[in-house]
């Protein structure tokens, strides 16, 4: 039996709820498929924050180093600086542990109602580039104190980063229907992403039998939404990335039924898997948060570990959980978040 040593960082918020309900099926699938974890829970986050004035410990990232995956809820509390969740932990891991791969995928599920009006099915991958970009801490400026006040942010977009971001949508859309569709706003921010264009075009040519087509950001938004079976594999930007898959969450029914992993797919540093989602403490601590994203958060770990047969069981009873009528209040349900994750162990 394989023991997998996994970090588990519940945050703030939700995260408190729908990360134990996540492990609870990943234990419970592991009896089945044959897997333990072996894992430790580190309470890195805003809470952690208001207590020691950081975000994780000065020796927090080396801690994790010694895992095989960080499984991860989100971060961020009211009253505390809304600047900090992203520069002191996601940015900083995603970065540290070169997780250039933000990999979201966005389909229908089975029983929750799109609020799309279309019912063609629907089921792609948002790929996005995780380390550089629009959120890099490079450069950046706030003066707003001077007279003429004003505050810049630096993109930047290196070669390096933008091949190997294009050779895993590429090798990726391989894997599934052959087609790469890489957003951008060239037309308008024409230095920096006519280059990101320029490098994925020839990263394309290297890859004559996937299809590969261009969209610029305002036209791929429109397109998620009216027609989102075009897409296959969606390559994009940190920041439109960000955007774009909490509208892929959107369109399955609701923010809390996208699963995500920031992965580096060398594995010379552990990936951690969170959902698309942020910490929700409009609805924190009344267990009534929808869990399935991070439980598909925890399945696409299972499958950078190597662990296919669990992570499409737990697929397939996630669907019969959802096709069965159990949902959550943000899909019109009333089932609670600790009854959700019970009902999938038991479809298991
Ligand atoms: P959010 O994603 O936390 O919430 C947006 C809306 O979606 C809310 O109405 C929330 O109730 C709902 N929602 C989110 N997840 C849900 C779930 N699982 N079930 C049901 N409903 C769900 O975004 P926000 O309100 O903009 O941000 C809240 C905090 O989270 C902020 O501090 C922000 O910085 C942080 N954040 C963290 C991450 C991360 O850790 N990766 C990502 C995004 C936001
Ligand atoms: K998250
Ligand atoms: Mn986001």
């Amino acid at each position: 039996m394989t023991n997998y040593k996994i970090a588990v960082i519940p945050g703030d918020g939700i995260g408190h709820e729908i990360v134990p309900a996540g492990l609870e099926v990943l234990l419970a699938a592991g009896k089945k498929y044959g897997y333990s974890l072996d894992t430790e829970n580190f309470s890195y986050g805003a809470g952690y924050y208001l207590k020691h004035g950081k975000f994780m410990p000065e020796d927090g990232l080396e801690k994790l180093k010694a895992f095989d995956a960080v499984f991860f809820g989100s971060v961020g509390l009211p009253g505390v600086d809304d600047t900090l969740p992203a520069k002191d932990y996601t940015f900083k891991v995603r970065t540290s542990f070169q997780q250039y791969v933000n990999y979201r995928p966005v389909r229908v599920y089975p029983g929750v109602t799109s609020p799309l009006r279309s019912t063609t099915p629907f089921d792609f991958v948002v790929v996005r580039e995780n380390t550089e970009g629009e959120f890099v801490q490079i450069g950046n400026q706030y003066l707003p104190d001077e007279e003429n006040g004003m505050g810049v942010d630096t993109s930047i977009f290196t070669r390096k980063g933008i091949e190997r971001i294009a050779h895993y949508a590429f090798q990726l859309a391989r894997k599934r229907r052959k087609k790469v569709t890489h957003v951008t706003k060239s037309n308008t921010l024409i230095n920096s992403l006519s280059y990101w264009d320029r490098v994925i075009k020839e990263v394309a040519a290297q890859y004559p039998d996937v299809a590969h087509d261009q969209m610029y950001i305002d036209n791929a938004s429109a397109s998620f939404v009216l027609k989102p079976e075009v897409f296959d594999v969606v390559l994009t930007t940190n920041l439109f990335g960000d955007i774009l898959s909490d509208l892929g969450g959107a369109i399955m029914g609701s923010l809390g039924l996208g699963g995500a992993g920031n992965i580096n797919p060398e594995k010379d540093f552990p990936s951690m898997f969170e959902p698309i989602h942020g910490s929700a403490p409009d609805i924190a601590g009344q267990n009534i948060a929808n869990p399935l994203g991070q439980i598909w958060s925890g399945v696409l770990m299972l499958e950078h570990l190597g662990e296919h047969e669990a992570a499409a069981g737990i697929m397939a009873a996630v669907d019969r959980t959802t096709t069965g009528g159990v949902l959550s209040a943000d899909l019109g349900g009333t089932a609670k978040t600790d009854e959700i994750a019970q009902a999938v162990i038991a479809n298991l």
